[in-house]
């Protein structure tokens, strides 16, 4: 038994770890919070993430904290499902740069679109500019079908995740690149399986 839980609220960022947990395909458990109840500042919440914020993992008893941490603690953790590139392997620096580009460098481009922040002098930001971003991510796509040719890792989860959600609020403009990268991710079962969970879990907060 694998001891999973995910402290998630819908909607959210937890959903890329709600993504994550299906792909890996180990029972998991769930406890939902949501943003308007105040469950995310309670001490007993804020002793699992004193950010207050979700998604957190608990696995046994060690907790995780941050969505980009996550994926690749349970790409490393579960290898049997292939998401990582592990230790040994050349591959592992680019694959660790695309899981630390996700948060470091793409959310923030986005954030500051979506906020419609003037992004500040590009060589004092660590991201740059969205279009920058946009221009790395696209180089590294072009091959395809993901960032590692034919191997699908929780980089791909991130970078991919972050395109759907930039293209659905309309952060990222559209290039061809992108759909096709967006959709064969998004095509994947185990995005679907959780966005229908994340869906059903939205739904029974608003009932
Ligand atoms: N850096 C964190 C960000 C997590 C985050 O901001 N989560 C939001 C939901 S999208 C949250 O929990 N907000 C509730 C709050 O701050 O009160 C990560 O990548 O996991």
């Amino acid at each position: 038994m694998s001891d999973l839980t995910l402290y998630h609220a819908p909607q959210s960022r937890s959903a890329t770890a709600l993504w994550m947990l299906e792909e890996i395909g180990e029972p998991y458990k769930i406890e939902v919070h949501r943003f308007d109840d105040g469950s995310l500042r309670t001490p007993t919440y804020l002793a699992i993430n004193p950010m207050g914020k979700v998604p957190a993992l608990k696995h046994g008893d060690a907790i995780i904290t941050e969505a980009a941490a996550i994926c690749c603690y349970l790409a490393d953790a579960f290898p049997k499902a292939k998401l990582n590139i592990p230790i040994g392997d050349l591959r592992r620096g680019p694959y660790l740069k695309w899981l630390f580009f996700g948060p470091s460098c793409f959310e923030p481009a986005l954030i500051d679109k979506m906020l419609k922040r003037e992004p500040g002098e590009r060589t004092a930001t660590g991201w740059g500019n969205l279009d920058l971003v946009l221009d790395t991510i696209s180089k590294a796509i072009e091959k395809g079908p993901y960032l590692f040719g034919d191997q699908f890792t929780a980089a791909d989860l991130l970078i991919g995740g972050g395109l759907r959600w930039g293209i659905m609020t309309k952060s990222v403009p559209i290039r061809p690149e992108f759909s096709a990268y967006a959709q064969r991710v998004g095509d994947r079962p185990a995005a679907k399986r959780a966005s229908a969970k994340d869906k059903e879990i939205a739904a029974a907060q608003k009932k």
